[in-house]
């Protein structure tokens, strides 16, 4: 199996910290999002990235179908558990961090693909409030028990936020600073993968 990701990209950290986890081995062939010439248009009809391109050339997308599917391969109920109760808090987990994620990148792509003087303030602050408020919901009520794709994509959102806004969300978040410290200390994938800001 092929990954299309980059170094940075949450989501992309996402699915090699679950493929880890999984016992799965995926080779990651680097992807540039920004390039018409790069195959990843063709392999995902939206360029993005990650795109897991199996071994008869099927292409999955998006990271929560990346995932499912490496779960199902590896036999399942692995990190998507089959009970009713906690598959969806798993899931729940799952959409509020990669949504957190989503809005934390918004945020940097209106710097890098706006000139300064064509930027939106209203639209930044708009996804910023996005982040603090699921940052305050998961400070409240911190994830606990086994680890999931819910966890999983929580602590990829959480370093993003660590390496694009320099861990400012660390100041008002103990609880949720702790609960990641916990998860860098039970996946070693975690530290393995992380990127320093440049
Ligand atoms: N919901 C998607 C989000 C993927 C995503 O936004 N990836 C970014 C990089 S981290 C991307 O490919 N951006 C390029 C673009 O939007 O054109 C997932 O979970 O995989």
């Amino acid at each position: 199996m092929i990954l299309r990701s980059a170094p940075a990209s949450p989501f992309g950290r996402k699915v090699k910290i679950a493929a880890a986890l999984l016992g799965l081995s995926v080779s990651v062939v680097e992807a540039d999002t920004a390039s018409p010439t790069d195959s990843l248009r063709r392999e995902n009809p939206l360029g993005k990235i990650p795109t897991l391109i199996l071994e008869d050339g099927t292409t999955l997308f998006d990271s929560a179908v990346i995932v499912a599917y490496l779960d199902a391969v590896a036999g399942g109920n692995r990190l998507i558990p089959a009970e009713l109760g906690p598959r969806f808090a798993a899931l729940r987990l799952e959409s509020l961090a990669d949504g957190l994620g989503d809005a934390a990148l918004l945020q940097v792509y209106e710097g890098r693909w706006r000139a300064a003087e064509k930027r939106e303030a209203a639209w930044v602050e708009h996804q910023a409030g996005k982040v603090e408020r699921a940052l305050a919901a998961l400070e409240a009520e911190p994830p606990a028990g086994a680890i999931t794709v819910g966890s999983i994509a929580l602590a990829c959102a959480l370093g993003y936020l660590d390496l694009r806004f320099d861990g400012r969300w660390r100041g008002g978040h103990p609880r949720l600073v702790a609960w990641l410290d916990g998860f860098a200390a039970a996946v070693p994938a975690f530290e393995a993968t992380r990127v320093k800001p440049a």
